[in-house]
């Protein structure tokens, strides 16, 4: 699983296919190789051995797998942990009201710098089906909601920077408050 999909290859821009539940051994177990891959890259010692770049979050395009799957591992400010892996993850609702990480957004997919503010909304509840196999509603905000946001954008064939503004990368999307990460995985939320 070295072998991340780099931007230009078309699976990323691909509408990625519901996973028929309950999944496959076969799906089991490549999420749960993402989900293991997401937390080596954090593993300072193996992320150096492989050279890996730490992610907090992967979707299975980036690995060549068009279905909708997605890993994710980090602890925000309060020491909330989220850890697994989720098929068929959906947005059901969502704020009206925007936010963005004011260092911007990078991707494991993406192998240069692209600034700009990426707007997002500052609360989603999504549904998925969890590793587990059980039916989850999540409802998440700040860096969680964006990190989130980022995943399923990938499901739809869409990049961190189809969101920026071409014009002005820096404008303040309407109804935004800006969120914060710190040490790359910590967050604090507004
Ligand atoms: C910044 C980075 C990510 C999400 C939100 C803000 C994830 C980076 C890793 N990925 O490319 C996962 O798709
Ligand atoms: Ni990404």
């Amino acid at each position: 699983m070295k072998d991340i999909v780099m931007e230009g290859d078309p699976v990323l821009e691909q509408v990625a296919s519901e996973v028929n539940l309950p999944a496959s051994k076969e799906e089991k177990e490549t999420l749960e190789k993402m989900l293991q891959f997401i937390k080596n890259s954090q593993d300072q010692e193996i992320a150096k051995k492989y050279k890996l770049r730490a992610g907090v979050g992967l979707a299975a395009p980036q690995i060549g797998i068009s279905k909708r799957m997605i890993a994710i591992h980090f602890e925000d400010l309060q020491g909330k942990v989220y850890s697994d892996g989720y098929f068929n993850p959906k947005i059901i609702s969502h704020s009206v009201e925007k936010t963005y990480l004011s260092s911007g957004e990078g991707c494991l997919s993406v192998n240069r710098e692209v600034l700009g503010y990426v707007p997002r909304y500052a609360r989603i509840t999504v549904s998925a089906t969890n590793l587990a196999g059980k039916k989850v509603k999540l409802r998440l905000r700040g860096y969680a909601a964006v990190v989130f946001q980022h995943e399923i954008d990938h499901l739809n064939g869409i990049m961190f920077y189809d969101h920026i503004d071409e014009n002005d990368p820096f404008i303040i999307p309407n109804h935004a408050k800006p969120c914060d990460i710190i040490e790359g995985n910590k967050t604090k939320s507004n």
